[in-house]
């Protein structure tokens, strides 16, 4: 397996970046793009290999997608100009591919398999299989369906009201998009809100949604139409150099054409908590989204409890934010997030034992863990579990490890920053 030499830094990180597309966006994009009639062109789109499953998902069943960089193009008949694939379809690394692609495969008069690498091999999907089931679609899978692979027969969809039982994303977005293919109005009831770019999506792309408070209703044979998406750099790969310019003393920068969307910030109110200095302005909407730019100066920082309603707005961010812990003052809490057990690794027992490894005091809870602030970070050969987000905070770590770290296995930081190492050396003085 492939190491990386990550050597600390002698003094602050300054400038500004633009950071790639949204991950979550991205494969919104060209999901709607798809099932919606004539030309969708797509900017700053994040050319992550995630987002290359859901093109070629979509390509398999014979959409036309040309992709250019950032730049896509998507010609489609629609949701009726859809073909059964030719062969199992691959899904790689990607649980955003896999519940939205079995909420689309639903509605669809014909037969799928979905496979996928052996982390996706492991995460659970029974969360969309039984509602999609409970609508009328045939699947069958390892273990009854929970595991990939999966194959799918879908068509004639009955609608349902549905509470999804974890807070979720990618299963609220699976019973929308089944919910186009049924025979009345499909409702999710949202408990927690998680993040809702199908929702604005939708929209984008000329179709309708009945947002009630709690409750999410589509309705069927909707008419969507190609159009053109300009996606907001991730939030979630801007964590990274909010964290590390809060936290390498001497540091200043300026992330620019961020996602704002108040379903996906509350990283900023953890930075704003624990002390930073964070500036943060909106500046224009497009498609539903916020996008703003982001000003951040090191500054010192406390420990804090991060739990309840939080946690969603915030997911993708706790292994970074269990980084930013280890340098506060004083202790930080971070409880209700047992979903980080089910992502790309156990995310609990991933940062514990990654960050214990580098020098930090860290234990993990059964829905959390619990940081003691104030740690040396040692550096040495740690393993980034074939996990993007796990690769990153050891990348951002080394910048203050008394020696140097070896990241084993950086590549998997493909999946959602491509261009993570050049945009990092690009801030270093
Ligand atoms: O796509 P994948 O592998 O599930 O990606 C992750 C990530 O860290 O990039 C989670 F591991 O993001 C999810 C996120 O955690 C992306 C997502 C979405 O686009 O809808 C929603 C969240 O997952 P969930 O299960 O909470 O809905």
């Amino acid at each position: 397996m492939t190491k990386k030499l990550l050597q600390s830094i002698q003094s602050g990180l300054q400038g500004k970046l633009t950071v790639p597309g949204d991950k979550s966006i991205s494969h919104r994009a060209i999901i709607f793009g798809s099932l919606s009639k004539g030309r969708t062109v797509i900017s700053h789109f994040l050319d992550g290999e995630d987002c290359l499953r859901t093109i070629d998902a979509f390509k398999a069943m014979g959409v036309s997608i040309q992709k250019d960089g950032q730049h896509v193009m998507i010609d489609s008949e629609g949701v009726n100009g859809l073909k059964e694939p030719t062969q199992p379809i691959d899904l790689g690394n990607s649980g955003t591919t896999a519940r939205l692609l079995l909420g689309v495969l639903a509605g669809l008069p014909f037969h799928t398999t979905v496979f996928g690498d052996s982390s996706l091999t492991n995460r659970p999907m029974d969360r969309v299989v039984r509602p999609l089931r409970q609508m009328g679609a045939q699947i069958d899978g390892r273990e009854n369906g929970n595991y990939l692979p999966i194959s799918i027969r879908g068509g004639d969809l009955q609608s349902i009201t549905f509470i999804p039982p974890v807070k979720s994303a990618q299963v609220k977005s699976a019973v929308l998009l089944a919910g186009l293919f049924g025979d009345g109005d499909t409702t999710v009831i949202e408990p927690t809100t998680t993040r809702d770019h199908t929702e604005n999506m939708l929209q984008a792309f000329g179709g309708t949604i009945a947002i009630n408070q709690k409750n999410i209703t589509v309705s069927p044979k909707q008419e969507l139409k190609g159009t053109t998406i300009d996606v907001p750099g991730d939030i979630s790969s801007a964590a990274f150099f909010l964290v590390a310019a809060a936290m390498v003393p001497n540091s200043k920068l300026i992330l620019r054409d961020v996602g704002l969307n108040h379903t996906r910030t509350g990283i900023i109110d953890v930075l704003r908590n624990m002390g930073a200095s964070i500036e943060v302005v909106e500046e224009r909407h497009i498609g539903g989204e916020i996008i703003g730019s982001i000003t951040i100066e090191s500054s010192k920082l406390n420990g804090i409890e991060i739990g309840g309603d939080l946690i969603p707005r915030m997911i993708d961010e706790i292994p970074i934010v269990a980084l930013l812990a280890t340098q506060a003052n004083g202790k930080t809490v971070i409880r209700d997030a047992e979903e980080l057990r089910y992502k790309e690794s156990d995310r609990i027992q991933s940062v514990v034992d990654t960050l214990k490894e580098l020098g930090a005091s860290i234990h993990a809870t059964k829905d959390g863990m619990i940081i003691e602030g104030n740690s040396t970070i040692s550096g040495g050969v740690v393993n980034s579990f074939g996990d993007h987000r796990i690769g990153m905070m050891i990348a951002i770590a080394s910048l203050i490890a008394k020696h140097d770290t070896h990241l084993v296995n950086p590549e998997c930081i493909n999946i959602s920053y491509p261009s993570f190492f050049e945009d990092l050396a690009s801030i270093q003085t």
